[in-house]
């Protein structure tokens, strides 16, 4: 299939709903014949990352190093699906200018921080305002929210596969 190499770049905070939309997107784009590559902290953090944590210093390195990675997976041809925090304006726009300006969406899912933090669904919020973690993003740590997102999601709103059909749409692939 002649696909045209993305990358689909999400944003947003720890909860909003990154993976869930990304995951639903790959496998919708897979249905389609696409060639994906989903590129998150499960198989980032825990391998080319694991000598990475959470400091401003780690998180920065941690995202230049995935835009790099995506920027080679689109050179191979694929449609890479990045989801990460990225809670920095200027490593995003590293990341962005990395690729073919027709090539790169940043998807923001915006779920606010009261939405994530009262779903907390594996319980880092509780911890992170218990002080059990440190530098969590939203609580002690920044995020930045996306000034010019190509595609700008209500994570407090819209459901998952809502979002998905949204990023899909925007892709215009049939
Ligand atoms: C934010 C943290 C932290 C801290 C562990 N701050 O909800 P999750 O669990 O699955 O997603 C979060 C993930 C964030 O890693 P990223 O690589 O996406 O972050 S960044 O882009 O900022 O480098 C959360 C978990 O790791 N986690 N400690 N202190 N999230």
């Amino acid at each position: 299939k002649g696909q045209q190499p993305r990358c689909l770049w999400f944003t947003g905070l720890s909860g909003a709903g990154k993976s869930t939309v990304a995951n639903l997107v790959e496998k919708q784009l897979l249905a389609k014949g696409y060639h994906t590559y989903l590129l998150d902290g499960d198989n980032v953090r825990h391998g080319l990352n694991k000598d990475l944590g959470f400091t401003d210093e780690d998180r920065v390195e941690n995202i230049r190093r995935v835009a790099e990675v995506a920027r080679l997976m689109t050179d191979a041809g694929l449609i890479v699906l990045v989801s990460f925090i990225s809670p920095f304006r200027a490593e995003r726009r590293m990341a962005r200018e990395l690729f073919p300006r027709e090539q790169f969406v940043e998807v923001f899912v915006d779920t606010p921080l009261a939405v994530a933090e009262r779903r907390d669904v594996k319980g880092l919020y509780a911890k992170a305002r218990a002080g059990q973690i440190r530098n969590f993003t939203g609580i002690d740590s920044p995020y930045e929210a996306p000034e010019h997102p190509e595609l700008h999601l209500d994570g407090g709103s819209e459901t998952a596969e809502q979002m998905a059909a949204r990023v899909l749409a925007a892709l215009q692939v049939s």
